[in-house]
């Protein structure tokens, strides 16, 4: 029996309208790295909430792994053009980590998330909250791979991709909005796929 992949076949409308403009569908789940992948393993993961350059809140993977755990189905838009619908996602809401910090809601308006790398990309704070992102810790119910972020990276689905860091260690909460590491680059500040902000002057 031959099976084959719906790049081939016409998109249902469903799929066509949860298609961002510019955007095509794939199956496959492409790695984008701006360097290599980072060895990070569990005995040497922190992950902190700083306001400003004071830390908040640290957790170690254990500490971490006490945290209450949600899952997420959404789909995904890199601003390579490739979408991908229905990944499925497990880790800690935004909303869980700031309660766990005793934080009520955010301290600033704006933060910038960092990864093991030294990746950073930035996102306001109210995109963060409401249960609109996490940081997670499971792909498709297995261990997040290290080729994807993991142990754990920051997943923000309604964002261009790039604002998802991979092998993520901390959000910095920040009073004004700073450009990371694409956004320095060139990439548009926010990045939302349904207005195709891909370039730093797209409107
Ligand atoms: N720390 C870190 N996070 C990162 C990147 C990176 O280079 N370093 N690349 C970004 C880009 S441009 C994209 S499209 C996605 C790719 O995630 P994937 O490799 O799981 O598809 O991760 C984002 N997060
Ligand atoms: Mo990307």
């Amino acid at each position: 029996m031959v099976t084959r992949g719906f790049e081939g076949r016409r998109p249902t409308p469903d799929m066509a309208l949860r298609t961002p403009p510019g955007q095509a569908l794939t199956t496959d789940f492409p790695v984008l790295s701006a360097g290599p992948t980072p060895t990070v393993r569990l005995e040497d993961w922190s992950f902190v909430v700083k306001i400003g350059p004071r830390p908040a809140a640290t957790w170690s993977w254990r500490e971490f792994q006490a945290l209450p755990h949600s899952t997420f189905t959404r789909d995904i838009h890199c601003v390579t053009t490739w979408s991908k619908l229905d990944t499925e996602w497990e880790g800690v809401l935004i909303d869980d980590i700031l309660a766990a910090a005793g934080l009520e809601a955010p301290p600033t308006p704006f933060v910038l998330a960092h990864g093991f790398d030294g990746y950073s990309t930035n996102v306001p704070a109210a995109d963060l909250v409401s249960g609109r992102a996490m940081v997670a810790t499971k792909y498709a119910g297995a261990p997040l791979t290290p080729d994807h972020g993991g142990p754990a990276r920051l997943l923000v689905p309604h964002l261009y991709f790039w604002k998802s860091a991979k092998w993520v260690s901390g959000l910095q909460f920040t009073e004004t909005d700073t450009a990371g590491f694409w956004e320095l680059r060139g990439y548009h500040m926010y990045g939302d796929p349904w207005r195709e902000q891909r370039y730093h002057d797209d409107p």
